[in-house]
């Protein structure tokens, strides 16, 4: 019997296994780089309110985010090993087949029709499905809906999974992007903000689960030849055939998993290649996105208290310097004593102190949300000249392409997580030029920065992810290639750890 599926619907059924399975187990590897889940944008050590690991945050000493990475097996996350940058990569690349399918899907299910089938049209279909789940607890299986393929309980989930979980997951998921949370700064925070939009991304990641743990059972209790004649063929006349292609094609979907995993362990920098490709042309439409986002002063993650990590506090990664120069600095009060340079391609090389650059900047500031690539949030309020600025008063040169800003921070001797030399970054000029992107030297009013969070001076991104804003910055330099500086990608961690120049996801 013809059950009217057409071919595009089965077609995606067997793609949205593949996406999903690849979204599920990239998302695992992005939780458990942060595996906490918070209801306050603060992300105060000790108040998550979930938790996937069974590490415990000190609570009294300066401990850095990077110290609550979790890394999980391989068989469970893709890749594994706590390979954050190559997770997000093959979360970004699914993500790409994923919502373009589920859109030309979507535009299909309105014009054929077949929309009707997975939408309720009478409260009645609620009841029905009411006495479809006694049917299932008494083991017993229930009725097909009149004139449909499936029974009242499938059609409400299925309804349920195309038309509101999976456009909850895209936006949810839109929105962990620093660029487009910033830009909708209002509608973020109408919402909750960051971290229970997070959390509501990660629950539909447990509705994924629990929708396929379901779903599978119901098809084995349905019969499994049965079933996968009808995903197949779309009807239920070649059971044998049926049974033989589905199983052959989840053996396809579960190789794919086997070789995506190895292929990344064995070689990251081929994936970013793929993601490269992939991605960046829709990503980078994100430079289009400045952030304006305003925080309140009320809004601040609490008060500073330099090295000393309390329940109130912006929340640290990374551990200062410990070059002479820079102890000297902090020794002496650097008031006097730190010159911020600028030099490269620009006519009027400059040296600054956090004088000149209070002069320069003239009162600016911006309260705004930090967003870590690890998954933690605080809000801080920057006082700074933006690079935009500084950029017009040094005269970038024809031919200048990107700034590059090099920290006082080395992290192979600094930070006992990392490996490798001097942090640095980089932005292409349309970054830099961002309103938001920001030199800063104080935070929260307080007259500077604390050490941990950068001092003196450090650079802030509000369109990126967190790591892009370095700091303890030491000098900025204006090039007209920046792919000969460091390993050649722009900055400490993208070289090191494979992690996105164009970091505005
Ligand atoms: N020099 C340097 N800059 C850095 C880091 C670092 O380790 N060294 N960590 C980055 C990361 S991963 C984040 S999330 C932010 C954290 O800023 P915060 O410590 O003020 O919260 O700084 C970024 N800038
Ligand atoms: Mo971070």
């Amino acid at each position: 019997m013809d059950l009217g599926f057409p071919w595009w619907l089965r077609v995606e059924h067997f793609l949205n296994l593949v996406f999903i399975s690849f979204l599920v187990r990239s998302g695992i590897e992005i939780l458990g780089t942060y595996p906490k889940l918070y209801r306050s944008q603060h992300t105060v050590a000790g108040t998550a309110w979930a938790q996937f690991t069974i590490q415990r945050a000190p609570k009294h000493k300066y401990y850095t985010v990077g110290g609550e990475y979790d890394d999980y097996s391989p068989r469970l996350s893709l890749p594994g090993r706590g390979l954050l940058g190559l997770g997000r990569y093959w979360h970004f690349i699914t993500v790409t087949g994923f919502v373009s399918s589920w859109v030309i899907y979507f535009v299909l299910l309105i014009f054929t029709g077949q929309w009707r089938r997975y939408v309720p049209t009478s409260l009645d279909t609620f009841t029905q499905a009411g006495h479809d789940m006694l049917a299932y607890l008494a083991f017993t299986v229930p009725e097909a809906v009149e004139g449909m393929p499936f029974n009242a309980v499938q059609q409400l989930s299925y309804g349920f999974v195309i038309l509101v979980l999976t456009p909850l997951v895209i936006i949810t998921g839109a929105f962990q992007s620093p660029a487009i949370a910033n830009y909708f700064s209002r509608l973020t925070r109408a919402v909750g903000g960051r971290q229970v939009i997070r959390t509501v991304h990660f629950l539909c990641l447990l509705g994924y689960v629990a929708f396929f743990v379901v779903h599978v059972l119901m098809v084995l209790i349905h019969g499994y030849a049965h079933e996968t004649s009808k995903m197949v063929f779309g009807s239920t006349d070649l059971p044998v055939a049926g049974g033989i292609i589905f199983t052959v094609s989840l053996i396809v979907v579960v190789a794919l998993h086997v070789v995506a995993t190895r292929w990344t362990l064995a070689d990251g920098r081929a994936v970013e290649r793929l993601h490269n490709v992939v991605v960046r042309p829709w990503s980078n439409l994100l430079y289009r996105l400045p952030a304006r986002m305003h925080y309140s002063r009320s809004n601040v993650s609490g008060e500073d208290v330099g090295l000393q990590n309390t329940t109130h506090n912006f929340r640290g990664s990374g551990r200062p310097p410990e070059a002479k120069e820079y102890l000297a600095l902090m020794a002496n009060g650097y008031d006097d004593d730190y010159v911020l340079e600028i030099g490269g391609y620009v006519e009027r090389p400059m040296s600054l102190t956090i004088r000149d650059l209070r002069e320069l900047a003239d009162g600016h500031s911006q309260t705004t949300l930090h967003h870590c690539v690890q998954g933690f949030s605080s809000i801080g309020r920057w006082r700074g000249i933006t690079v935009s600025d500084l950029l017009d008063l040094a005269g970038p040169l024809p031919g200048a392409t990107d700034v590059v800003y090099t920290s006082f921070q080395n992290m192979g001797r600094d930070d006992a997580l990392y490996e490798g030399g001097t942090y640095y970054e980089s932005n292409p000029m349309i970054e830099a030029r961002m309103p938001q992107t920001l030199i800063a030297f104080e935070l929260n009013d307080e007259g500077a920065i604390p050490a941990k969070n950068g001092a003196p001076v450090r650079l802030r991104m509000e369109t990126s992810t967190g790591f892009r804003s370095l700091k303890w910055l030491e000098r900025i330099e204006v090039v007209n290639r920046y792919d000969i500086i460091g390993q050649g990608r722009g900055g400490y961690f993208e070289d090191a750890d494979f992690y996105d120049r164009n970091q505005l996801i």
